[in-house]
């Protein structure tokens, strides 16, 4: 594997999934990644990218550095070209092409700006860290997908799962601020991977970008939805459609007591950070249904898995080859 930005980079599933849950079980493990570093960027907040990562790093043996680099780093031009007579200091050339002296793989986590859709849509800081990196690069959540989160949430699906092909909707809730689609889009992207039967529910106005969605069929009416579920996962995201706006704060979208009684009695799952008693009741949170902390617990395994990947020497065959 040459990148992990996209859940695309990850050819054979199963194998990472089995792969991670061997980690969990063996708490401890060789030391492919002794003498290898990890160079970490928030350009925003994190709490369990930002420590699962660099958990899962030094169980692998690495080294980590750390950089805020939205208040730590210099101001960095992105564009190619550009004349850099205003307020950005370093060019991504520079710093990309540095950090990678430094670092033997580069993990960056950059928010969309949710004004305009194009320009997000090219996922500029990541994608122009893959171009002038010359480690691999992985995606700490861009402005369209989350694919670390994406692989925990297989994992811990995988894991829970009581039946074959159990039931899985992904809900929305409501939020007062307005969210990025990235971890709805690469939850949606994983799901229909695996074998579940994956039902997306959120009001008018804000499905999924539809190269997303693809099949997967959505339904408006949330209650109807929800029926026989086995894992409900709920999350905000702002609209696609009318790009980055909040179109409604409608709280009877909030999961709660009365929504988890219409399932089968659904194992709960969200990303976190969630805002309780608007995202999902205190009820929920609080009951043996949620398994938030379990699934954060698996961000671990999951990035450990794709860090030992992403450390493992490439194969002869090529594809795995990060030095062309
Ligand atoms: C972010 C989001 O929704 O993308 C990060 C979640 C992992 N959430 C918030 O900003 C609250
Ligand atoms: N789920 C997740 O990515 O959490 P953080 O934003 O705290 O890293």
């Amino acid at each position: 594997m040459k990148n992990y930005t996209s859940l695309s980079d990850m050819e054979n599933l199963q194998e990472i999934i089995s792969e991670a849950l061997a980690l969990k079980k063996q708490n401890s493990s060789a030391n492919p990644g002794k003498g290898k570093t990890l160079g970490m960027l928030f350009f925003n907040p994190s709490l369990r990218t930002r420590l699962s990562t660099e958990k899962a790093a030094k169980l692998l043996g690495m080294d980590v550095m750390v950089m805020n680099a939205d208040k730590d780093g210099w101001a960095l031009e992105f564009e190619d070209g550009a004349v850099m007579d205003s307020n950005k200091a370093e060019h991504i050339k520079e710093a990309a092409a540095v950090l990678s002296q430094y670092c033997d793989i580069i993990a960056v986590r950059a928010f969309p700006g949710l004004v305009d859709r194009e320009k997000d849509e090219q996922d500029l800081v990541i994608n122009s860290f893959k171009k002038y990196a010359s480690v691999p690069v992985v995606n700490l959540e861009g402005a369209t997908s989350h694919p670390l989160q994406a692989l925990t949430d297989a994992i811990t699906v995988t894991e829970l799962s009581n039946r074959k092909r159990p039931k899985v909707v992904l809900t929305w809730a409501p939020h007062p601020r307005a969210l990025p689609q990235a971890v709805p889009n690469s939850f949606v992207e994983v799901m229909q991977r695996m074998d579940v039967e994956l039902v997306i529910t959120n009001p008018e106005g804000y499905d999924l970008d539809p190269r997303i969605i693809k099949i997967t069929p959505v339904i408006h009416d949330q209650n109807e939805a929800l029926k026989n579920a086995d894992f409900v996962y709920v999350k905000n995201w702002s609209s696609y459609e009318h790009y980055g706006q909040i179109l409604n704060e409608d709280r009877s979208w909030t999961f709660d007591k009365e929504k988890l009684d219409l399932t089968n009695n659904a194992q709960v799952m969200h990303c976190l950070p969630v805002r309780r008693n608007v995202v999902i009741s205190d009820e929920v949170l609080d009951s043996p249904n949620s398994v938030v902390i379990h699934q954060a617990n698996n961000r671990t395994f999951a990035a450990q898995a794709v860090l030992k990947k992403l450390l493992s020497p490439p194969t002869p065959e090529g594809g795995d080859s990060y030095n062309e």
